[in-house]
């Protein structure tokens, strides 16, 4: 993107959360904007919407949401940016995306020591962040949901997190994460050795190893801080945007070695905590997004040039 597409880009994304939400507040107090709908909505869904057969599918068109909304309500000309991580997975605190600039995403948060950021059989240790991000664009954005399961070491939940808590924006920018899960090799890796659909989503979300968390913790992890570092509240760092449009990204090109197969198929439970007892997804099932789109087929969401969608990545 050129600098002032980039900044058309965080522009458009400061008056979303400058914009009223839609959202009633009796289904959240701390609702305060636009942008807190998307939040909302991946708070209250979490748990069927992870780790499920519409992970993939649901997380696309709340991307392609988020996107419509910075044109049609905030005027913005462009298109969705993708973060792709393996570019800068060895220092990404000082690649274009977290430098501070007014061209960037916001940089790293202030020094604020931690104990570091547990993620299954690994903790990721404290990385020189952990404060307020005090440098870019959203260096005054305030978070107003949550926290509820923040992973990064002296933040503390707030009830069900849906009440006004206004908060800095922090983050603890990490390349002992994006170095040894987001780098090009794993991703290519992933794209090659997936042969089906679950394949390809258990290894995206939960790695090849024990140790390993896929390349969707990864990006993640590497943003972490709070709201980043939180499973349910995560969308609260416009980073969130970027993270999941290369999810959708490298699901698109995986889609595209076999289309014939991979644009007709999904799989996995209903629920993420329920698991086998939910039963199984099917491409019929029902995909809803209140107050920021309408309720499609998971089927309709399958290809990014049918449906709702006409889109492609460059
Ligand atoms: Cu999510």
């Amino acid at each position: 993107m050129t600098k002032d597409d980039r900044r058309s880009y965080t522009t458009a994304v400061r008056c979303l959360q400058q914009k009223e939400n839609v959202t009633p507040r009796e289904l959240a107090s701390g609702l305060r904007s636009r942008f807190d709908d998307f939040v909302y909505l991946h708070i209250n869904m979490t748990p069927t919407i992870h780790g499920t057969a519409n992970f993939l599918t649901w997380h696309r068109y709340y991307i392609w949401a988020y996107e419509k909304a910075l044109r049609d309500e905030c005027g913005y000309q462009g298109t969705q940016p993708y973060w792709n991580w393996g570019k800068y997975a060895a220092d990404p605190v000082n690649s274009p995306i977290f430098d501070g600039s007014d061209t960037s995403m916001g940089g790293n948060g202030d020094p604020l020591e931690h104990t570091g950021t547990p993620l299954g059989k690994v903790v990721a240790p404290w990385s020189g962040g952990g404060g307020c991000v005090t440098t870019g664009p959203f260096k005054d954005m305030e978070v107003n949901l949550g926290p509820i399961a923040p992973a990064m070491g002296g933040i503390q939940p707030n009830g069900n997190g849906l009440s006004y808590n206004p908060r800095c924006l922090k983050r603890d920018v990490s390349s002992f994460v994006s170095s040894r899960f987001t780098t090009i090799e794993q991703t290519a890796s992933l794209i090659k050795n997936s042969d089906d659909i679950f394949a390809f989503e258990d290894d995206m979300q939960l790695g090849v190893s024990p140790d390993d968390i896929g390349i969707h913790g990864g990006g993640h992890f590497t943003i972490g801080g709070d709201p980043g570092s939180d499973f349910y509240v995560s969308p609260g760092d416009p980073m969130f945007y970027l993270h999941h449009a290369e999810i959708d990204r490298i699901y698109w090109i995986w889609q595209n070695q076999v289309p014939t197969k991979r644009l007709f198929e999904a799989g996995g439970y209903l629920h993420m905590f329920l698991q086998a007892q939910s039963g199984n997804g099917t491409i019929d099932d029902p995909v809803e997004f209140p107050y920021i789109g309408d309720t499609w087929r998971l089927k309709d969401l399958l290809d990014t040039t049918d449906g709702p969608f006409c889109y492609i990545y460059e």
